[in-house]
């Protein structure tokens, strides 16, 4: 099929919307690089590569894309298993001689299905693509010199991305990457240096890793002083990291990296109740009072930003109501950049827990774990504690003291945050919390008036139109089309979902 001319090659990063909307998402900070970094592996002048990434640029519902690649690359969230299954159905349908290979957090937590779906799957990091590019399009199409491929990003708000460490060397419960169980890795000096030099012009920039600080404080220092150097060149005005508790609990570590050109920091507090933390593993958050923290930072000229979970299988919805009241009358401290409720993410401890103790709801979906619904039982009963979340996550009845509260506290720090810290800090939460308007192409905007409504429960939530394909197709994609669930009518884990995580070294039962 493919004559003299170039391998085409579709990166693919596949995406639930958690708000069932088809049009991009162009809002969240930060982007999903993993694609930019895959595409770096092929050889530009060999190769023929594009990226879309359903976050930023909305459903793929062109039909005109799906015979274009001769190899489609697929990544995602765990959640996204089915919407990369559909993909794959469009592009097999269209072209039968099509390859499709999936890696990333949906190959680790399901091997075997995914084995049994995809013509490549795999495990590793960035670097295990070159194989599967020489399987697929033969010898001759790696890069010789990989670098992200940033350039096929687009504009970014003036952001640059960075990422100078994989994996993390904590191991919360609720995590994918304790399940993942992967080192935590330094990149080399020369390694990060190369990802900035492939950047284009940027105002910020930030650092993707999971935890800039890490368990080896010298090699912190590294990185940071590398940061630094590239700061004082002038290669950017500021950069961003997250950073576990544990970062703030030596002062020397915020000062070290104000002076580097830290203008950002992002924390996991995840919760106010420390029971909870800890029934999580998460003792590094134990002091990680964001009040205490956002004030530290904003000492040292440092926009302090966190999320947090709701667990409403521990708390009660007084609890919580309390929680988000007295965040709403402290001026002085932000509203988080996330407000999810805990994700049971397949492969880890906290899913196999709440598998084992009965608190998955019954029928539930892959796709239903986005964080945005209740999908395990919770301590009171549904009547409370649904109308709830679906009030809280929209911010219902809470919209004007929202404003006064994000007006307020950039009023209250105008001393130590530049303009763009200010406008980040007043943007931020109205953006997440007051709802936004997202526009899409006309087949995003028609697939999205079809969703039906959200119910905030997975019991009653109904499934996406994204589920009925968009054209006909042929009759062997129709088993593409139907969610895996992960729980039978009576709560009990699949088969399939049994059988495709096993030897994952997981423990689930
Ligand atoms: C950007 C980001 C987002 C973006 C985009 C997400 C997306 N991919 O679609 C947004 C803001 C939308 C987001 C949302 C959420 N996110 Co997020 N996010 C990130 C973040 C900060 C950076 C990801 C990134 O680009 N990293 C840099 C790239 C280069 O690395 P990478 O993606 O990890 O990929 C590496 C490998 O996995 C591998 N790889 C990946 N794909 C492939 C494919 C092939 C073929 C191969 C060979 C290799 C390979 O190569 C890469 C480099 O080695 C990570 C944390 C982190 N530091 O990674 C969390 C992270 C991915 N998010 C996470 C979570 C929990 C969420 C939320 C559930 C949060 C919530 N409670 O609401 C939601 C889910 C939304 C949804 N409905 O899917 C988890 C993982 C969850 C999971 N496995 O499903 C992470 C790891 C954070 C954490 N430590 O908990 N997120
Ligand atoms: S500190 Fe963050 S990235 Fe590390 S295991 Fe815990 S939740 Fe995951």
């Amino acid at each position: 099929m493919r004559g003299n001319r170039k391998p085409r090659v579709l990166i693919v990063n596949a995406y639930v919307c958690p708000w069932r909307s088809a049009a991009p998402t162009r809002l969240f900070i930060p982007r999903a690089m993993a694609p930019y970094y895959l595409a770096g592996r092929f050889c530009p002048e060999r190769t023929e590569v594009r990226v879309h990434d359903e976050v930023h640029h909305g459903a793929l519902l062109n039909p005109r894309l799906f015979d274009w690649p001769d190899l489609v690359v697929l990544t995602g969230l765990t959640m996204s298993f089915d919407r990369a299954r559909q993909l794959s159905a469009y592009f097999r349908n269209a072209r039968p001689d099509v390859a499709v290979a999936i890696g990333g957090p949906i190959a680790r937590a399901l091997p075997h299905l995914c084995d049994s779906v995809f013509d490549y799957v795999c495990q590793g990091d960035i670097e295990a693509l070159d194989d599967i590019v020489d399987a697929a399009l033969g010898p001759g199409h790696r890069a010789d010199d990989p670098a992200p491929r940033f350039d096929l990003a687009g504009w970014s708000y003036g952001l640059g991305y960075v990422e100078t460490t994989r994996n993390c060397n904590f191991s919360c419960a609720f995590c994918s990457l304790t399940g993942e169980n992967r080192p935590y890795q330094p990149y080399s000096s020369r390694e990060i240096s190369r990802q900035l030099d492939a950047q284009g012009r940027m105002q910020m920039l930030m650092v993707l890793d999971n935890n800039f600080y890490g368990s080896n404080r010298s090699d912190f220092e590294r990185r940071t002083d590398l940061l630094g150097a590239h700061w004082r060149r002038g290669d950017f005005r500021g950069w961003g990291a997250l950073v576990t508790g544990d970062f703030f609990k030596n002062p020397d570590n915020l000062a070290r990296v104000a002076a580097n050109g830290c203008k950002a920091l992002f924390s996991g507090v995840e919760s106010l109740d420390p029971a909870v933390l800890k029934s999580f593993n998460k003792r590094q958050s134990l002091s990680s009072d964001p009040r205490t923290l956002a004030r530290l930072c904003a000492d040292h000229g440092v926009l302090f930003d966190y999320g947090m979970m709701l667990d409403f299988t521990q708390q009660t919805v007084a609890e919580i109501d309390g929680q988000i009241e007295t965040l709403l009358a402290s001026t002085d401290t932000p509203l988080p950049a996330l407000l999810s409720l805990t994700i049971p993410i397949l492969g880890t401890p906290y899913f196999d827990e709440a598998a084992r103790a009965g608190r998955l709801m019954p029928n539930l979906r892959l796709s239903d774990l986005d964080g945005q619904k209740l999908v395990e039982w919770p301590k009171e009963p549904l009547e409370r504690v649904v109308p709830f979340v679906a009030d809280l996550l929209r911010f219902r009845g809470r919209k004007s003291a929202l404003v006064r509260h994000a007006v307020s506290h950039v009023w209250s720090r105008k001393s130590s945050f530049d303009l763009s810290q200010s406008l980040i800090s007043l943007l931020g939460p109205l953006i997440r919390f007051g709802g936004t308007v997202r526009v899409g192409n006309l087949r995003q905007i028609r697939q999205t008036w079809r969703e039906p409504a959200r119910t905030y429960c997975a019991m009653s939530d109904p499934l996406s139109v994204s589920y009925r394909p968009m054209h006909p197709l042929a009759e062997k994609f129709a088993r593409d089309f139907e969610p895996l669930y992960v729980t039978d009518g009576d709560g009990k884990l699949t088969a399939e979902i049994r059988a495709g995580t096993a030897d994952t070294g997981l423990t689930i039962q």
